[in-house]
Formats: C-alpha cells, structure tokens, sequence
C-alpha cells in the first residue's frame, strides 16, 4: 500500500483507527458496510500550483478534487483487490463521515492553525484531505498506526485574525481560535439565494468570487511552502474566471470546477456583483 500511495505523489499519508476519530456524518458509515473496527488511511492532497489565481480561492482555481478522489479510488480499486478481493474500502474527501482537520491532525500529518485549517510543514495548509476507510488491518496494509503523539501547536502569531475580513478568527482562552459561527467569507460565496448588502460588500472588497485564502496566504507557513507535485493540480488551472469564461464552458467542463456543485446560478451571481462593482467603482 505504501508503494501504491507513493507512486501517486502522496507522501503525506498515516494510519489510525476509527475509535480515533470523531464521527461527523455515521450514515456514511453504515451506508458502506463499515463498523467500529474499520481503519482510515489520512492522506494530504497538496493542491496549489505556481499559477497565482487573480479573483477566486486557490482552491477553486485547480480541477474539482472530487474528481481526483474518484480517480483515485478506482485505481485503489484495482491495486488492493487483485491481493484482497472481499476488502472493503472507500475513499471520502470533504463529504466525509469525520471532521478531517481533527483526523490528520491526530495522525501527525500536521496540526492545526489559529485559523482552524490543517497546516503541514512542506505544503502549510494548501493541502486537501481525504481518506481511504477500510476493513483491512495494519498487518494486510503494511502500515502500522500512526503514533499517539502530542500535537504540535501553530504560532499563534495573530495574522490570520487580523486579517480575516469575517471577524471568524477570534482569541479565545489567550490564543486565536477559528470560530465558524461568524460567518466566513468563503461560505458566503457559496451561499445560495440574494445576499444582503453587507454580504455583498464582502465579496467586493475581498476580491473573491469563489472561496477566501485570505487567512492562509498571511500565513508565515505558506510564505516557505512547496507547490503541489500532483499532475491533477497542476493542469487546467484558472486564474481568473470571469462571466464570458464561464458561459463559454461545456456542462462538461463545468462540472469539473469546484465551484459547480452549487449550479451556474451562484457563481454567475457572485460575478455580476464583482464585474458591475468593478465597472462602477
Ligand atoms: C463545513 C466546512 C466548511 C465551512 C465551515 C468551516 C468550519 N470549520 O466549520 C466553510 C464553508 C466556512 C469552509 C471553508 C473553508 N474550507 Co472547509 N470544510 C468543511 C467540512 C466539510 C466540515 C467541517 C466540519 O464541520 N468539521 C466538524 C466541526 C465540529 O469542526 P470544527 O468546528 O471546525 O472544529 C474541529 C476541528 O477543527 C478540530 N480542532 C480544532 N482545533 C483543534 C486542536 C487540536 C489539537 C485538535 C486535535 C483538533 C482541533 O476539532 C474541532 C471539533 O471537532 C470539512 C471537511 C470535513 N469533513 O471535515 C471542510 C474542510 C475543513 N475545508 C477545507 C477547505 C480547503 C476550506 C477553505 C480553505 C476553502 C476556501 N479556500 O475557501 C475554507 C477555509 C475556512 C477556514 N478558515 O476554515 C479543507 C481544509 C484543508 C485543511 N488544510 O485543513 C477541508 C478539510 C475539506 C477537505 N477535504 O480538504 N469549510
Ligand atoms: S497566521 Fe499565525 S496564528 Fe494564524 S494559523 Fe498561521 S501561524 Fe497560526
Ligand atoms: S477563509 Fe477568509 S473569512 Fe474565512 S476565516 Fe479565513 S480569512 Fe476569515
């Protein structure tokens, strides 16, 4: 399994089970066949490339990685059954039956920021994460469980807080702490239905028409981090998305963004607002 996973650019990857975890979405647990003895691969997907998107999140710049998930999980597929034909095993990112920030933190693929993403040494918190969760055990992996070590903390340096335009980082108990409840630019973008001005105001003023890096690109982390060394990543990379850009995509092509999965109705929306803002002011 190690070589499988090295060979597909994935050098961040641990094991732990999942009495480890904490559970977010049980369903998709019992959806899958799988019990309280399952085991989780955690692995790190580093995603950003040296193209600098100009008007949207990193993240929404790079191909779907929904769609590299999949592809992945099919070519799992193929390498782990030809050894064990009645394993189990399913690959999760994002729509995940745990919180994967708490997952890979645990599994000492990173630790956790003042701004509640997951921060790894090489790649700072450019980073998806996604597991593979199985009936296999350590011995038929070959992987032994990651180690219950102490979890290293960011530096609490203040940047991010500073700079959050949602007030989403707050202190708390003397440290800055990612307080989800405030709303965060970057579910603002993906907000269905007519924002409200301040809203709106936000996405103007933020220049971003899809997601927010805002508390990741102040980062001291980031300013040393590597770019991604995956192909998926790397190709058809947008840098700046604009109305005519989007009428001009196939359904298919659509599909493919990250930004799709909440129809043509939002993004085409946030555009209007970011390209009469920019004509008007
Ligand atoms: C809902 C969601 C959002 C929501 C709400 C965010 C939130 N934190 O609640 C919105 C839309 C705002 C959002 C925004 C973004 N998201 Co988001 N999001 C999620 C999602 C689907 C679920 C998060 C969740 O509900 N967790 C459960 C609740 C209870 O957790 P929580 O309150 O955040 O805090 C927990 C952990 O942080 C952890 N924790 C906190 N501190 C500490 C300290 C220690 C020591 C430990 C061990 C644990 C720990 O324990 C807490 C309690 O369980 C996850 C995928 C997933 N399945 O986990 C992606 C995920 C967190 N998002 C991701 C990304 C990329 C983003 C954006 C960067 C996208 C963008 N560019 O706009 C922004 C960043 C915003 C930010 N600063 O967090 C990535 C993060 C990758 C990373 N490196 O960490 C994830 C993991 C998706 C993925 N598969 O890659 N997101
Ligand atoms: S900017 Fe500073 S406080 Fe915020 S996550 Fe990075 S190191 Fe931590
Ligand atoms: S993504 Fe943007 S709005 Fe959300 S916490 Fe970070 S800086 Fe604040």
């Amino acid at each position: 399994m190690k070589d499988f996973l090295l060979n597909e650019g994935i050098e961040f990857f641990a094991l732990v089970p999942l009495s480890r975890c904490k559970v977010i979405k049980e369903y998709l647990l019992t959806k899958n066949g799988f019990d309280e003895n399952a085991n989780l691969i955690m692995m790190l997907f580093p995603y950003r490339s040296v193209h600098t998107p100009v008007n949207l999140s990193v993240y929404a710049s790079v191909m779907d990685y929904h769609l590299y998930v999949k592809g992945l999980e099919a070519r799992l597929h193929e390498y782990v059954s030809a050894k064990f034909p009645s394993a189990k095993f399913k690959v999760f990112a994002d729509h995940s039956p745990i919180d994967e920030v708490h997952g890979a933190c645990i599994s000492g693929l990173g630790f956790i920021g003042d701004n509640g993403l997951l921060i790894n040494e090489k790649y700072s918190s450019f980073v998806f994460l996604g597991e593979c969760v199985t009936d296999l055990t350590p011995k038929e992996l070959g992987i032994e469980y990651a180690q219950d070590a102490k979890v290293k903390e960011c530096l609490h340096c203040g940047r991010c807080a500073a700079v959050c335009p949602s007030g989403c980082i707050k202190k708390a108990g003397g440290v800055d702490e990612f307080n989800p409840k405030s709303l965060c630019l970057s579910a603002i973008t993906q907000k269905k239905g007519v924002l409200s001005q301040e809203e709106s105001r936000q996405i103007l003023e933020n220049g971003s028409v899809w997601g927010c890096d805002i508390c990741q690109n102040v980062c001291p982390y980031t300013k040393k981090a590597e770019y991604t060394p995956i192909e998926f990543f790397k190709n058809n990379v947008i840098t700046e998305l604009s109305s005519e850009l989007l009428r001009g995509l196939s359904d298919e092509e659509f599909s493919s963004r990250p930004f799709a999965w909440r129809g043509r109705s939002v993004i085409e929306r946030n555009l209007t607002l970011f390209e009469k803002g920019k004509i008007n002011g």
